[in-house]
């Protein structure tokens, strides 16, 4: 598998996402500094949020293979400068999170996150779990087996999913006046 880095603020999902990627029972607990697993990097959300930790983002994601920049569909307003992503030495992801709260506005995350220069967005909840095949697809690497490979169920859930998903994320954008 691809090794991503997290990044993203103080409570949009970093840790949650991580424990659900490695099928973790989901449990709370604040990062306080950078855990560095098999094929995650888990980053303190301040490191985001302020200027001179940012520093060791930077060079964390030198250990990764991709970048993966979090926003949450609960956050009103983002820490992404536009087209930062030119800056970054690797590819780099936009991921969604919080899909499943109510009010939850994915697709003003999906503005910020294209703003700022995501391609590839991805939508998760570490709750219900949807999504998190599609993002382990994305960081799959030949060779690497996954527990669905095998099972013709699971294709079929997933289809329904996406139709599910498509319908959700075309909700126009609420424009302030
Ligand atoms: N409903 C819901 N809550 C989530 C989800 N992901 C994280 N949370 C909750 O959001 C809060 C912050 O999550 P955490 O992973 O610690 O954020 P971090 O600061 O980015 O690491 C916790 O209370 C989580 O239980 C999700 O997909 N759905
Ligand atoms: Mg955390």
């Amino acid at each position: 598998m691809k090794k991503i880095i997290f990044s993203g603020r103080v409570g949009c999902g970093k840790t949650t996402l991580t424990q659900a990627l490695r099928g973790e029972r989901l449990s709370y607990f604040k990062t306080q500094y950078i855990n560095h697993y098999d094929i995650i990097i888990d980053t303190p959300g301040e490191y985001a949020e302020n200027k001179k930790l940012l520093r060791a983002l930077i060079l964390y994601s030198f250990e990764a293979d991709v970048i993966g920049l979090l926003a949450s569909s609960m956050e009103e307003y983002t820490l992404y400068a536009p087209n930062i992503v030119s800056l970054c030495t690797r590819p780099v992801i936009g991921i969604v999170t919080h899909i499943d709260r109510p009010g939850a506005r994915p697709d003003w995350a999906t503005l910020w996150l294209k703003n700022a220069g995501c391609k590839d967005i991805f939508y998760v909840s570490s709750v219900t779990g949807q999504g998190i095949p599609d993002l382990m697809e994305y960081l799959r690497e030949p060779g690497d087996v996954l527990p669905w490979d095998e099972d013709p169920a699971y294709w079929e859930a997933r289809k329904k999913a996406k139709e599910i998903e498509n319908q959700f994320l075309i909700r126009e954008p609420v424009r302030v006046k």
